[in-house]
């Protein structure tokens, strides 16, 4: 199955010399760290490569490299032979810019969300990969090109980030494995942690207060849910994605199998990201029934109105999943 997938993109590779590399919107580590690699190794080869994302690179991302490369802009004029698209379940979550640049010869899709809907004419999808950062190095071995340090460092970051620093049920023996491999590259552990946990910014600790305080559980507490308001974000003058990983606390008591955390847009308006915890509950089936999707343990959405009333509806469908455990 995918050994084709990736002759394919290989062949488009060899035979072309003008690519793009984007990845979906609000990128995180996978996605940005993910085509970092594979356009680093593509630039080492000789090829001309355009890095783009319509958000660009959220600050804590910084240090990736090459991530002063990545354009928030796209020229509707340029013409690309082929593009490479990162950790995008569909082709939606590239951007509204993207999504209607047709300027293009061959779409390549290298995902590892079980969600993923195929966009590509090529489609690289494995969805047991731990990141979508190791599908890429399936691709960059076969190619004529060294993995130097940072084209390692951009894929040893993807695999920290996906697994949850190797916590994860998606923490195999290839990410271990591909984590070593990467470190032997030059990748630098210490280094990536201290970008990746020990740089924060002081809001990040005082919006962390705010947004628990709004911390509920369900009688049995075995669901969680935390909110981050706009006015938050706003009062501390914070950009959204250092709040990220805030999901992570309420996740992190033991009854919990089920934690949501609510994000404001705007007013009515909600980015919801659920995660389970266990073998019990495929949180994607859940994100799916609202319009969205992304991994069993980990995945997004996005829903419309009034806070209480979007509560109540991703509380239902989860005591649905939680009545069958
Ligand atoms: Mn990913």
């Amino acid at each position: 199955m995918m050994n084709k997938d990736i002759e394919r993109a290989i062949t488009l590779i060899e035979k072309n010399s003008d690519f793009l590399m984007t990845c979906h919107v609000s990128p995180d580590a996978d996605a940005l760290g993910s085509v970092l690699a594979l356009g680093t190794a593509l630039r080492k080869m000789g090829k001309k490569v355009d890095f783009y994302n319509k958000d660009g690179v959220p600050a804590s991302l910084e240090f990736l490299p090459h991530s002063n490369l990545v354009q928030k802009k796209l020229d509707p004029q340029r013409h690309y032979d082929v593009v490479f698209t990162g950790d995008s379940g569909d082709i939606e979550r590239l951007g509204k810019d993207f999504f209607e640049f047709k300027n293009y010869d061959y779409l390549v899709n290298v995902d590892h969300h079980i969600t993923n809907t195929r966009f590509g004419h090529v489609n690289i999808i494995d969805a047991a990969a731990p990141s979508t950062g190791s599908v890429m190095l399936k691709l960059i071995e076969q190619l004529q090109c060294p993995i130097t340090a940072d084209i390692a460092t951009c894929v040893y970051v993807t695999l920290v980030t996906d697994t949850g620093s190797f916590q994860y049920r998606n923490t195999n023996e290839e990410a271990l494995l591909l984590a070593g491999r990467m470190v032997g590259c030059g990748a630098n552990p210490g280094d990536v942690s201290e970008n990746l946990f020990f740089s924060f910014p002081a809001e990040k600790l005082l919006l962390l207060k705010k947004v628990l305080n709004s911390l509920e559980f369900s009688p049995d507490k075995r669901y969680a849910n935390i909110v981050l308001r706009e006015s938050d974000l706003k009062d501390l003058n914070v950009p959204r994605d250092v709040a990220e990983d805030f999901i992570d606390h309420p996740r992190s008591i033991k009854s919990v199998r089920v934690a949501a955390y609510f994000k404001e847009v705007h007013a009515g308006k909600f980015k919801l990201s659920l995660r389970s915890k266990g073998p019990d509950v495929d949180v994607s089936k859940i994100c799916s029934f609202f319009g969205g999707g992304g991994h069993y343990a980990a995945s997004g959405c996005v829903i419309e109105g009034s806070l209480e009333e979007v509560k109540r509806r991703v509380f239902e469908k989860v005591s649905e999943a939680l009545l069958r455990i």
